[in-house]
């Protein structure tokens, strides 16, 4: 009985490595596994679905012409619910996990810590909307980000906001995010003083009731709101700024311009001014991936084609690297200039791209309309 008992115990501990191995919690050695981060459940979970899908497309592809490096990819979905501590355990997760590489997260709050746990690990993460400076000014050599900066995308805003619409008393409002902050002061820094602060507040990301805020910004009496921050908080502001009666116009930036802003503000949405970068529907690379988006998923949103151009830049640095090791690849992404959905994309020495050419976009009939750097119509 006893030595039965005990050639069970050996054959069970004989077979934990081969289970780990085929997957039981651990490393899979026949596919690559590429890690996709973001808010996939909550108030910014669209942001996160687009990354997911647009992501989930390029895997598609690249599986229908038969994987890379002889092996199948698979797709590894890490939902960080837009919180930094969540996403720095996914990140560690995703590490053990063996990920070849990690297209996330959209939060710069959730980047700019997890990203260290990925350079750590030597595992190439590329954000495809993650805009804080911070983030690749820690120099990590693995980091890449598709978009621009807050610094670029503030100061086409400022230089809009100055020469266009000639406005005299801005209200700058945050959400006190890396992201929300960091681009509002990026905006009022760039604004300098060609035009004055009339008041400078911060709301708390997922609040509902702004307007004791607002109540003060009323006070103020702007010609033009600023908002740095996401769009559930966006949507909420200007609808509820505008029951309160003001009436200045509302300027915010790339977290703002999703459909799910013109659905929570309703009505007010119109004349809200935003920074993002050219409308893809004009960019001739972008049809076979607007086309292939559109079937599968439906209407894209603003970052999925970001989303798929990072996980080909990826995909294909791995097979120029003939390799998963995360700093050959990463040198490859560094080295070479791809030609992705958005056009030609190359990287500098910080991870940043060579070119992000941000433009102003209007909201009008319930629709964002790109309107470069001329007044609107
Ligand atoms: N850049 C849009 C919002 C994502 C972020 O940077 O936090």
């Amino acid at each position: 009985m006893y030595r039965s008992l005990s050639r069970a115990v050996a054959s069970i501990a004989f077979l934990l490595p081969a289970l780990w191995l085929s997957g039981c919690g651990g490393k899979d050695e026949t596919v690559i596994t590429v890690g996709v981060a973001g808010p996939m459940t909550g108030d910014q979970s669209k942001m996160g679905q687009d990354f997911r899908n647009g992501v989930d497309l390029a895997v598609e592809e690249w599986n229908s012409r038969g994987g890379v490096l002889g092996k199948k990819i698979r797709v590894d979905v890490n939902d960080d619910q837009h919180d930094p501590k969540q996403a720095v355990a996914l990140a560690s997760k995703m590490v053990n996990k063996g990920v070849a590489g990690v297209i996330g997260h959209f939060n710069s709050s959730c980047s700019i810590p997890a990203s260290d746990i990925y350079a750590k690990a030597g595992i190439p993460m590329i954000t495809p909307a993650s805009t804080n400076p911070k983030l690749t000014e820690k120099g990590h050599p693995t980091v890449f980000r598709v978009c621009g900066r807050d610094d670029q995308q503030g100061k086409v805003a400022a230089d809009f906001v100055a020469n266009v619409l000639k406005s005299k008393r801005v209200a700058v409002l945050h959400d006190k995010t890396e992201y929300g902050q960091g681009l509002a002061d990026e905006f009022r820094k760039s604004l300098g003083t060609r035009a004055g602060v009339a008041a400078y507040e911060a709301v708390i990301q997922g609040d509902k009731d702004f307007k004791a805020v607002l109540t003060k910004v009323k006070r103020a009496d702007p010609d033009l709101l600023y908002f740095g921050g996401v769009y559930p908080e966006a949507g909420l502001l200007v609808r509820q700024a505008r029951e309160l009666g003001i009436a200045a116009p509302l300027f915010s930036g790339d977290g703002t311009i999703d459909t799910k802003f013109i659905e929570i503000a309703g009505p007010a949405a119109e004349g809200t001014y935003l920074t993002f970068s050219p409308d893809p529907e004009k960019v001739p690379t972008a049809k076979a991936f607007l086309d292939a988006y559109r079937r599968k998923f439906g209407p894209h949103g603003p970052y999925s084609i970001y989303a798929y151009d990072a996980a080909n830049i990826l995909l294909s640095a791995i097979r120029d690297a003939g390799t998963i090791d995360g700093r050959a690849v990463s040198k490859k992404i560094h080295d070479a200039s791809f030609r992705g959905a958005l056009g030609e994309i190359a990287f500098d020495l910080k991870g940043d791209v060579k070119t992000a050419p941000y433009v102003v976009w209007i909201t009008r009939g319930g629709k964002f309309e790109e309107i470069g750097s001329k007044p609107a119509h």
